[in-house]
């Protein structure tokens, strides 16, 4: 049980029993995450537990976190701070993460990984226009609602950057920016852009575009943009990830490019920069309820008039996030004080909306559709492979290198940071994108599209027997419209999208 530790218990005050703490779902270095009940309400809620005196900074957390409302990010209801551990109340999303969906479903169709990264977008570009900036986007962090929408979770390794470079060694090594392993100054965006191509990348071919066993070898690999895609990216697709992974962060797209970009409106309206809700204050039907549990209206109103993120508020909030779907409600909440001068606008309101509001299409067909013809895998491609960044080519690949996901994030104090990967060979310069047998595509220096070159077939074998038949079945689909648009309109080299 998790009690209101703010109220000082007394014979006739017990404390009161705001939490019913479940089992654990999620295990960090710094933190846990449990299940929780609001035992007020008796609506699920998720409990992040953080021992106050690890090396982490978890005030920084809490403070992204009260300045974010958006449908696509996971919503914070109240913060419980003691002498040795620090409890943050947030929403429980109950589809878990997209690492785990990744490794049961073998990796997405462009069609699905498009839904997926234009809420992720979307989501990711509101933070930066609050000054804040993730820089510990990957898989794990990325949650799925019953819906399958994403909840942004973990703003751990979150900060504030506007007008200033930012200097801490942190992240997860697969996801990390080239000038974050160089130990360079970096600004926000830039290394949130990177780990979003590096996510883009994963949804779609099903393994990482950097891996080695070697970390020395890992960090070359990053720290020269070097990366293999397969035959079956589409063109756009092949552009866009090469905008996200150009090594020099001056010329990396920005996250308004990526959102304009033609692979992300493909089918559909043009990804726009989320707009809060207007404000039309408090909701009536949800302080009633709060009030049929004995709490006072001028104890709402003074909570969430000073963002108090207290026992009241998150009662509020939690009433409010579970809302029946249906016409939004929305309150007036002020940003959490000191974060005024980095906000972009001076409100944030914590609008009543069905969760994955924003961006909320049709789940697509290919999602639930039930491949049950098996097609037979197409024999991998035989020939000497250019260094990649996957496993060996030539062989039938080994399992996308999942574990690689549980790659712990590290972070170095603010100043001095040291590297924990060797820095590059001096002089190597990466190679300009070669077609070939086994195509090689190296992120350009440049923000010009590198042209995706040909591609040969090659299989990628998912971890568990369901999601690797659909891995296969899906490669195989692939590689039958690679061969008919080339056997049928006899155009040769030319990767249609
Ligand atoms: C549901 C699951 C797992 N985690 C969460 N939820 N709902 C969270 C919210 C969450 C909020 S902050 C946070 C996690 C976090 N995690 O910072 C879940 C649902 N199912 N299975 C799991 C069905 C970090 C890190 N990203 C610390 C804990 C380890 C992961």
């Amino acid at each position: 049980m998790l009690h209101d530790l703010t109220a000082t218990p007394s014979e006739e005050q017990p404390p009161v029993v705001c939490y019913e703490l479940l089992h654990t779902i999620g295990e960090g270095t710094f933190a846990k995450v449990k299940l929780a009940r609001h035992v007020p309400t008796g609506i699920e809620v998720a409990v992040k537990v953080i021992d106050r005196h690890g090396s982490y900074r978890p005030y920084r957390e809490v403070q992204s976190m009260k300045s974010l409302n958006h449908p696509n990010i996971v919503q914070l209801f109240e913060v419980i701070d003691t002498e040795n551990t620090l409890f943050i109340i947030m929403e429980h999303v109950d589809g878990g993460n997209l690492s785990d969906y990744l490794r049961d479903c073998g990796g997405l169709t462009e069609h699905e990984a498009r839904r997926v990264f234009r809420q992720l977008m979307s989501a990711v570009h509101y933070c930066h226009q609050r000054g804040i900036v993730h820089r510990d986007l990957k898989p794990r962090n990325i949650l799925l609602d019953a819906d399958r929408n994403v909840k942004l979770a973990d703003f751990g390794l979150s900060n504030e950057y506007v007008g200033r470079k930012l200097t801490t060694f942190c992240g997860s090594l697969h996801y990390v920016a080239p000038e974050i392993l160089l130990g360079r100054s970096y600004d926000g965006p830039g290394v949130d852009v990177w780990s979003l191509g590096v996510i883009l990348f994963k949804m779609v071919c099903g393994r990482l575009p950097f891996f080695s066993e070697n970390w020395r070898e890992l960090g070359r690999k990053i720290i020269k943009g070097q990366y293999r895609l397969p035959f079956f990216i589409s063109s756009d697709l092949a552009a866009l990830i090469g905008k996200c992974l150009t090594v020099d962060p001056c010329h990396r797209g920005t996250l308004e490019e990526l959102m304009r970009h033609t692979w992300t409106n493909a089918g559909q309206e043009e990804l726009r920069p989320y707009e809060e809700p207007p404000c039309e204050g408090i909701n009536p039907q949800v302080t009633q309820e709060m009030r049929n549990l004995g709490i006072e209206q001028e104890k709402i109103e003074e909570s969430l008039r000073e963002n108090k993120y207290d026992r009241t508020m998150a009662t509020y909030l939690i009433l409010s996030h579970k809302a029946p779907k249906g016409k939004g409600r929305t309150i007036l909440v002020r940003p959490f004080p000191g974060t005024e001068s980095s906000l972009a606008s001076s409100h944030v309101s914590h609008s009543v909306r069905p969760s994955g509001w924003e961006i909320q299409e049709p789940a697509s067909p290919a999602a639930s559709a039930d491949w049950s013809a098996a097609i037979p895998a197409p024999t991998p491609e035989l020939g000497t492979s250019a260094p990649s960044a996957g496993p060996a080519s030539g062989t039938t690949s080994p399992a996308p290198q999942l574990e690689a996901e549980t790659s712990t994030a590290f972070t170095a104090p603010e100043c001095g940071a040291t590297s924990p990967v060797p820095q590059p060979e001096s002089g190597t310069s990466s190679p300009s994108p070669q077609p070939g047998p086994r195509s090689t595509v190296s992120t350009s220096h440049t923000s010009g599209q590198s042209r995706a070159p040909e591609r040969q077939p090659e299989v990628e074998t998912p971890t568990s027997s369901s999601g690797r038949r659909r891995g296969i079945r899906r490669v195989a689909r692939a590689f039958c419209r690679f061969w008919a648009r080339h056997l049928c309109c006899g155009r040769k080299n030319k990767v249609q999208p």
